[in-house]
């Protein structure tokens, strides 16, 4: 407007011109970046529902502070903006760990995590793809099992080892060391969740009391032998009455399976065996 325009006889008046602005707008995706290289390429998805707030002051010196959230494809978008300096925050989408974030057009701002601040807008630009990416979190499982017939297959037949350390330890994509501690639960299975994208190391501490069924196997031979011994040999050492009650219940199951009289060599080598070994 151009009030109160005293115009005298003979003048032309020139030049009164209302200037107009093209309005601005900030955008871009909020989305898994499923190879975490901080591009969102045309095989990722974007996220739905995740919030972006943009602050900061326009050409009139004017505050700005807008909320919004993704829609289908994971874009966002704050259109009819002033020229101006704006901020553009990402809040963390929940049930993500925090990915690459790539400052699109016009690119005059400083990115940081889930932020690319103080970004000079100028007007009429439509400044895109100003992407935040998020990671769709990796786990690690297993179990431990007795391999009943030590074929390395956990059959359905087969029975979990409950309690078994099982220790995760490497580096993740940021570089930070990772070292977990986990523990095998009813069924013997055991896992690491929430994971980042990076190379891992799973240890499992050999659980006590577990042999490998060769190791059992050879364990009851030995057992018997001695067994036969205990009950047909006149030498019965002193140790035996400190065997434990588990111990002399399995040698009355093993006395039904005893078949010859050892040779004496045979008996207390067994013997020693049968009392030294594996409990
Ligand atoms: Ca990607
Ligand atoms: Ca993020
Ligand atoms: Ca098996």
């Amino acid at each position: 407007m151009f009030a109160s325009i005293t115009l005298l006889a003979g003048v032309d008046g020139q030049d009164n011109n209302f200037g107009e602005l093209i309005p601005a707008s900030l955008a871009g995706y909020v989305y898994e970046d499923a190879n975490n290289d901080g591009i969102f390429q045309i095989t990722e998805t974007g996220i739905v529902g995740a919030t972006v707030t943009l602050t900061g002051t326009d050409d009139l010196g004017q505050a700005v502070n807008v909320n919004t959230t993704t829609v289908a494809g994971g874009g966002y978008a704050f259109d009819n903006l002033r020229p101006g300096t704006y901020t553009i925050n990402e809040s963390q989408p929940s049930g993500y760990l925090d990915g690459k974030d790539t400052q699109g057009t016009p690119g005059t701002g400083t990115a940081g995590n889930d932020v690319f601040a103080s970004i000079a807008l100028a007007a009429g630009v439509d400044g895109q793809d100003n992407n935040f990416g998020e990671l769709i979190p990796a786990s690690l499982a297993g179990y431990v099992y007795e391999d009943a017939n030590n074929d390395g297959i956990f059959q359905i037949t087969e029975t979990g080892i409950v309690g078994a350390t099982v220790t995760l330890t490497g580096t993740d994509d940021l570089g930070q060391a990772v070292s977990v501690n986990g523990t095998t639960v009813a069924g013997g299975g055991y896992a690491f969740d929430n994971l980042r994208p990076g190379t891992y190391t799973i240890n499992e501490s050999q659980p006590s009391g577990i042999w490998t069924a060769r190791t059992r196997r050879a364990r009851r031979a030995r057992a018997r032998r001695a067994t036969t011994c205990l009950r047909r040999s006149p030498w019965r050492p002193a140790s035996m009455a400190r065997t434990t009650t588990s111990a002399n219940s399995s040698r009355r199951a093993w006395q039904a399976t005893c078949t010859r009289t050892p040779t004496t060599t045979e008996c207390s080598r067994s013997l020693r065996r049968a009392l030294s070994g594996p409990r």
